[in-house]
């Protein structure tokens, strides 16, 4: 490197050393500063619903934030799935948070389901590539761009308890490297206490037997390290929704009132609703969050910036700069012009040698036919040149005779006169 200064390489821990403070400075109130602005810019979650129509989805949300998002029922005819985001500020004490919902619309509605999935991953590619492209700007401003980036998928399971569809297998197989899969049962109060127990233990193997990584609540932050373990063995959650209250005591609850009796949403002897509403709320939102970021959207980045042709190492495995790559590939590009300029300069070359061999020939041909004209002419003229002599001498000789006969009828005419003379006189 040019200019470059010689630094005595020494381990990071040598040249770290350690010192003691002799008073308070107050960098320990760096944690509060974060908080504090934290708190000061709100925050973002987004969220996909993926399931079949009727699954409760919307009854969920409502449930999941206590609020009333006010979406409509979707119809089970939709030709193709749409993807629909709702933008919602909330407010819980002094924390503001952006929540937007993403609905599937007419998920697994179609006779042909294969590509049900696939408007889920191009929604979620593209919220990458949104991001990506404001990166990417010489004059970024991330802090201002709408994240629209998925943090958390749920996914509902249909309660038959015979295990997974294979739509289910088959999206969230392509879902798990590009978002944090949660799946859940849905309406879980129509599947019985014995057979959930085995519709879970089923969906786990089914999940583990097809290679499909779901998103586990983390282990490695040891306040929440026990809560996430034991809540890892509980999942796939088994949920109910509600948009119903009930009074229990002197407090009104979400439940769901049957013939036989009743289901209370928040009760986690009916259903798992607490497990997840802590899990994804109240636990686990900022790492899924940050797994959203730092996995999820890394893989997606680094995918790009590798179609792009950028890479961190060169043909022979050395590390190259993003810099000497794009120098690179202008200079290949330009290379490249240049070849193909040449090759049509080439080209031209040769088309128009073409074009005057062609014309040459053309030449050619017309003074063949010029000549043979010309001595069809001279022939011609030639002929008739004799004719006309011939002619001429023919008059000539017309005309000589003609005075010749026309002398000889001068004398015989004397004669005639003679012999009449002779007559007359006998
Ligand atoms: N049994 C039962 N029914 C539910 C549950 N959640 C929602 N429903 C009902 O299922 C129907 C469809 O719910 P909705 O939330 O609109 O489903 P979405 O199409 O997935 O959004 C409604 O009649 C809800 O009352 C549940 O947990 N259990
Ligand atoms: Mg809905």
């Amino acid at each position: 490197m040019a200019g470059g200064v010689d630094v005595e390489k020494t381990p990071m821990e040598e040249q770290l050393r350690q010192l003691k403070l002799s008073g308070h400075v107050g960098f320990d109130s760096l944690p509060d500063q974060l908080v504090s602005k934290s708190v000061q810019n709100g925050f973002v979650f987004n969220i996909m619903c993926i399931g079949e129509t009727g699954l409760g989805k919307s009854t969920l949300m409502d449930s999941l934030f206590n609020t009333n998002f006010e979406s409509s029922p979707s119809p089970h005819s939709l030709p193709s799935v749409k993807l629909k985001a709702h933008t919602y500020e909330l407010q819980e004490s002094s924390v503001r948070l952006k929540l937007t919902i993403v609905d599937t619309v007419g998920y697994g509605d179609q006779i042909n389901k294969e590509d049900s999935f696939k408007s889920v991953v191009d929604y979620i590619d593209s919220q990458f590539e949104n991001f990506l492209q404001e990166e990417l700007k010489i004059k970024r401003s991330l802090s201002s761009h709408n994240d629209n980036r998925i943090h958390a998928c749920l996914y509902f399971i249909c309660p038959t308890g015979h295990g997974l569809k294979s739509i289910d297998l088959v999206c969230m197989k392509k879902l798990d490297q590009k978002v944090n899969i949660v799946p859940i049962i849905a309406k879980a109060d129509t599947i019985s206490k014995t057979e959930l127990q085995k519709f879970k233990s089923k969906i786990v193997a089914e999940l583990e037997n097809n290679g499909v990584h779901i998103y586990e609540f983390p282990v490695d932050d040891e306040t929440v390290s026990e809560v996430n373990s034991t809540m890892n063995s509980h999942t796939p959650f088994a949920v109910v929704g509600s948009t119903d209250f009930m009074r229990v005591g002197n407090k009104m609850v979400r439940a769901r009132q049957y013939p036989w009796g009743t289901v209370q949403v928040e009760n986690e002897a009916h259903c798992d609703f607490v497990k997840l509403r802590e899990m994804l709320i109240r636990t686990n939102m900022e790492d899924m969050r940050e797994k959203t970021h730092c996995r999820h959207y890394e893989l997606y980045r680094k995918k790009r910036l590798e179609q792009m042709g950028f890479s961190d190492v060169d043909a022979d495995n050395k590390p190259i700069s993003f810099q000497q790559t794009f120098e690179t590939k202008r200079s290949n590009h330009l290379q490249e012009l240049q070849q193909k300029e040449d090759e049509m300069r080439q080209m031209f070359v040769v088309r128009v040698k073409e074009k005057e061999a062609e014309l040459k020939e053309a030449e050619k041909d017309l003074h063949a036919k010029f000549d043979k004209l010309k001595k069809d002419h001279t022939e011609e003229k030639k002929k008739i040149d004799e004719n006309r002599k011939k002619l001429e001498d023919e008059i000539i000789e017309y005309n000589r005779r003609k005075t010749q006969y026309t002398q000889m009828g001068n004398s015989h005419h004397t004669l005639t006169l003679g012999i009449g003379k002779y007559l007359h006189f006998a």
